[in-house]
């Protein structure tokens, strides 16, 4: 082989950052975890956060600020209107997304709400790359229904394409076949897909779906809540991208759609916010008309002004190339220990989080009694470690029928915050999920006690069967 050239090596991803301030976390016995696991009906999402040691429940809105962030803060300019935090991530969007009008939201699902009532009308169809929780339910309570066209792959946990995130084309064709273009306001693509396991779609596949829908004149919005990931996969795994930026890949993917809802609270690198982005001017009027209506005045949208100058900052980071390689190597390291100790995730490894494949991890329980939110329950239980269930609970229900969506993917989320824990706290966690594989035969299921009509999994109750 030939020898390698210093700057040949592989170097590791140490974060490009320095500790600043430290927030001290709680450990508790077992004994107290089963108090708090019960008291809270086995749902992760219903246990206070005192009683957890190590919390990937979610990167959403859980990253640690920089010092230029928090400094950002004290320039908060609290206007009502045309605060100058506003014109600062307006300028932010522009020039890191390109998109041309932005409406700051509380979140992403109010960007959600706003998009799906000036563009969806009752009976239309609103194809995307797998469901999202909150996205699916703002198309269907504006009375439109999702149509899954990601492809197949995207539903295997074992199946190892690198772009999961892609559209199959063919399922597209079949659906304007079936209802027709006008029928289908516009296609909603999702980068780093989360419920396939924070999966990317590629720039080729971007590039040919834009094709085929500027045919049929079927607009594309983009889910940009996790673009910097997606680019940073488009960059290592897809030809030709290896020497651009993930700044230069982030404005490529953005520029073959019409407009954008994201969820600061991940990417962007902020507690709270998001982001309604549109190139069209009078779907931007349209938009920032009802925004005054659920949000507030269009320069702040929900939002203080020192939450945009936070988030015209964070935007700025997020898109920075050490930054991401050292996010995504510190999901990558958590990943590998596990495949490592043949623990059952999903692969190839994502973006912002480990998935464990509860259907592999206890084959003994049927998926009507909730593996993953039972395993989420059992290694909270062992360590304190928080984590979430992405199955049969987020899918919740069909829309006509009322019958369980059952989808293919059963897995439990092990959500890294960004800038937030060490290697050291990942050691921590593999060696819980290890020892919860250990004895996984001794795992028994859980049956629903409560179920709440709207986006269940957040409150739903359990006991153990
Ligand atoms: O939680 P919001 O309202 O800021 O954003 C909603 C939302 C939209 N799209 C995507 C892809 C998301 O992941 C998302 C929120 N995700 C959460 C809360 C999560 O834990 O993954």
């Amino acid at each position: 082989m030939a020898q390698l050239g210093n700057s040949d090596r592989h170097r590791s991803w140490a974060e490009p950052y320095k500790i600043k301030m430290v927030e001290l976390v709680h450990m508790t016995t077992r004994a107290e975890r089963e108090a708090a696991i019960r008291k809270a009906g086995f749902n992760t999402f219903l246990l206070k956060s005192k009683d957890v040691y190590i919390d990937l429940l979610t990167d959403s809105g859980t990253s640690a600020m920089s010092d230029r962030q928090w400094a950002g803060m004290m320039m908060g300019d609290e206007a009502y209107a045309g605060s100058e935090n506003f014109y600062h991530l307006e300028k932010a969007v522009r020039k890191y997304y390109g998109y041309k009008y932005v409406i700051p939201t509380h979140q992403g699902r109010g960007a959600e709400n706003i998009l799906s009532k000036i563009l969806i009308k009752p009976g239309d169809f609103i194809p995307g790359n797998m469901y999202f929780t909150t996205t699916r339910l703002h198309q269907e309570l504006a009375g439109g229904t999702f149509a899954d066209i990601v492809i197949d792959e995207a539903h295997d946990a074992e199946n190892e394409h690198p772009f999961k995130g892609n559209v199959d084309l063919s399922k597209l064709e079949a659906l304007i076949s079936k209802v027709g273009a006008k029928r289908i306001p516009y296609v909603c693509i999702a980068t780093a897909v989360n419920m396939a396991g924070g999966q990317p779609i590629s720039m080729a596949n971007m590039k040919a779906l834009r094709a085929f829908t500027q045919k049929h004149g079927i607009p594309i919005i983009h889910d940009m809540t996790r673009v910097a990931e997606n680019a940073y996969f488009i960059q290592q795994r897809e030809k030709g991208y290896r020497s651009k930026s993930v700044a230069e890949i982030i404005k490529e993917i953005c520029s073959l759609t019409d407009g954008a809802t994201m969820s600061a609270k991940k990417d962007a690198l902020v507690n709270i916010g998001g982001i309604l982005a549109i190139n069209n001017k009078k779907l931007y009027e349209k938009a920032s008309n009802l925004v005054v209506v659920y949000e507030g005045l269009h320069t702040y949208g929900g939002l203080a002004g020192r939450d945009m100058e936070a988030m015209a900052i964070g935007i700025t980071e997020s898109v920075q190339d050490d930054h991401i390689r050292a996010r995504v190597g510190q999901v990558e390291y958590l990943g590998n220990k596990m495949l490592e100790a043949g623990i059952p995730i999903v692969k190839p490894i994502g973006g912002h989080g480990v998935f464990l494949d509860a259907k592999r991890f206890l084959p003994h329980l049927q998926q009507s009694v909730f593996p993953a939110q039972t395993l989420a329950a059992e290694v909270y239980l062992d360590s304190g470690v928080r984590s979430m269930e992405r199955g049969i609970v987020s899918a919740g229900r069909q829309k006509d029928t009322g019958k369980d969506n059952k989808p293919e993917l059963e897995l439990v989320r092990l959500t890294i915050p960004r800038r937030v824990y060490t290697q050291a706290h990942m050691d921590v966690v593999f060696e819980s999920v290890a020892s919860v594989y250990e004895d996984r035969k001794k795992v028994r299921g859980l049956k629903m006690t409560y179920e709440p009509k709207y986006l269940r999994f957040f409150q739903a109750r359990f006991a153990r069967i």
